[in-house]
């Protein structure tokens, strides 16, 4: 597909994301921001896995005319070796093994050279050395934590020396990251993601740079560390450039009943409730934190979900949740499946919490507007991420409570009165508050993460 937007002027960037909503948002969002200040090009990697991408692509790229779109359709790729593996995961590998291809295509295709490239953090692997090779400068896109970059670059140190099971870690100058936090897939060496997750790690520090999505008072400690070389020795600029600002679109689809519903409700009095666009719960503990949520007393705003690909979702929620749940939660309760929009329901005046899996993208949505956290990490980054929101004041977390693949419910009971306490807490509602100002100041011209973007365009250009 030729390059299609405005005229090629500037220093010219190409954005490589990944597969997932979790990736492919903070890309577009950064691939909006730098519109603004250079000429920008997104690459899109087709077929999506899932079918919220590919409504947010189409829509994205009608909304902002501005970031060229460049399409790759991706080869097939056998995944016989990874039986049940997640699609996700399969999509990294399979994105790496095509990324030859997929940078001659970019490369033959553009009628200006490509002055550097921000790849997502699961494609390093691949496009870090492949970069150099064509001499390109590479700069990587953390779409997590400063606090998980720091777990990625140290990883593969401790993994290298380390022969026995995996164990709590000590990364230098940094806190001890407990064996319970980290990532269950790592924890197996032939996982599909382990040897890509070591590898990305180590091409870290072979990047001219790293963008995180977060910003300096959230993260001040790890991003020092970080800089200073205690993590690894020589580690690459970070750039802290977020959070990264909402793009501005058409609504991708469904969802219509939420905002007619909050309009209703009194100022900061509804529980949101939502684990992302890929963590599903086992169906009795869905159960479980829909009696919990009845028992809060709170209003609330549920988002559920019961598969890792959204298409493969047909349940009803009716035999979900329960016989008469629905009916009985009615006048303060709103149940919905499907997509909803987040970063717009984040904003709504009648939202003052958040229960969240802390996926880092929610996670900065919620920093931006100073919502009140409650964490139920599920997966992957997810409890480390939540470290930050604990350790920051954004939200509470309480770490005993179920993470996928450990055995046992987390009663109704008790997430009752955790959203009960929540909702209530007037001084953790002040400390989100705050922090949603220094977030929206960072922003700003003048803000530390606008400016970090500005000069790293100066350096595109070669001015610095
Ligand atoms: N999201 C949304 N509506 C949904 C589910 C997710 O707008 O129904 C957005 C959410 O606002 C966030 C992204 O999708 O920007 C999900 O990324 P996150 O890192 O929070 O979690 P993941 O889905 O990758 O687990
Ligand atoms: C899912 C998972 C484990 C895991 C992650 C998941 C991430 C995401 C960010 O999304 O950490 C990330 C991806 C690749 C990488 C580094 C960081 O090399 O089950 O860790």
């Amino acid at each position: 597909m030729p390059l299609s937007g405005k005229p090629l002027t500037g220093p010219r960037v190409v954005l490589i994301p990944s597969a997932g909503m979790g990736h492919l948002t903070p890309f577009s969002r950064l691939a909006a921001s730098l519109s603004d200040l250079c000429h920008v090009t997104m690459v899109s990697i087709l077929p999506t896995v899932s079918s919220a991408e590919s409504c947010y692509l189409s829509d994205f790229f009608s909304s902002y005319p501005d970031v060229h779109s460049f399409k790759f359709e991706l080869p097939p790729f056998d995944s016989s070796a990874y039986p049940n593996a997640d699609p996700f995961f399969l999509r990294f590998e399979g994105i790496n093994q095509s990324a030859p291809d997929l940078m001659t295509h970019l490369l033959t295709k553009s009628s200006k050279p490509v002055s550097a490239l921000i790849v997502d953090i699961t494609l390093s692997t691949s496009m870090v050395p492949l970069a150099k090779s064509f001499g390109i400068p590479c700069y990587i896109l953390f779409t997590a934590s400063a606090a998980m970059l720091s777990f990625c670059a140290y990883f593969p140190t401790y993994y290298d020396s380390n022969s026995g099971p995996i164990d709590d870690i000590q990364i230098p100058g940094l806190k001890m990251v407990p064996v319970a936090t980290i990532p269950q897939a790592l924890h197996n060496p032939k996982h599909v993601f382990t040897p890509l997750f070591i590898q990305n790690g180590k091409n870290l520090s072979k990047a001219d740079g790293i963008l995180v999505n977060t910003f300096e008072s959230l993260e001040k400690d790890t991003l020092v560390a970080l800089r200073d070389g205690h993590v690894q020795p020589g580690f690459p600029p970070v750039v802290a450039v977020g959070p990264l600002l909402p793009v501005n679109i058409p609504a991708i689809s469904g969802g219509s009943e939420v905002s007619p519903w909050l309009d209703m409700q009194p100022e900061k009095s509804v529980v949101y409730v939502s684990f992302g666009s890929r963590t599903a719960m086992p169906k009795e503990q869905i159960r479980e934190l829909g009696r919990g949520l009845e028992a809060s007393g709170c209003r609330f705003l549920w988002v559920v979900k019961t598969t890792v690909v959204d298409s493969h979702d047909n349940s009803e929620l009716e035999e979900l949740l329960g016989e008469g749940f629905l009916e009985r939660v009615k006048d303060r309760g709103l149940v919905v499946k499907g997509w909803v929009e987040q970063e717009e329901l984040l904003q709504h005046k009648a939202v003052g919490g958040f229960v969240s899996h802390c996926g880092w993208n929610s996670v900065t949505e919620a920093a931006l507007h100073g919502i009140r956290m409650l964490a139920w990490p599920r997966l992957g980054d997810q409890r480390i991420n939540a470290g930050v929101v604990a350790r920051s004041g954004l939200g509470v977390w309480e770490d005993k409570w179920s993470w996928e693949g450990e055995k046992g419910l987390v009663s109704a009971d008790k997430i009752g009165k955790r959203v009960k306490e929540m909702m209530a807490d007037r001084r953790h509602m002040a400390t989100a508050q705050k922090i949603g100002e220094e977030a929206q100041i960072a922003t700003r011209p003048g803000g530390a993460s606008y400016e970090g973007l500005v000069e790293l365009v100066r350096r595109f250009e070669g001015v610095e």
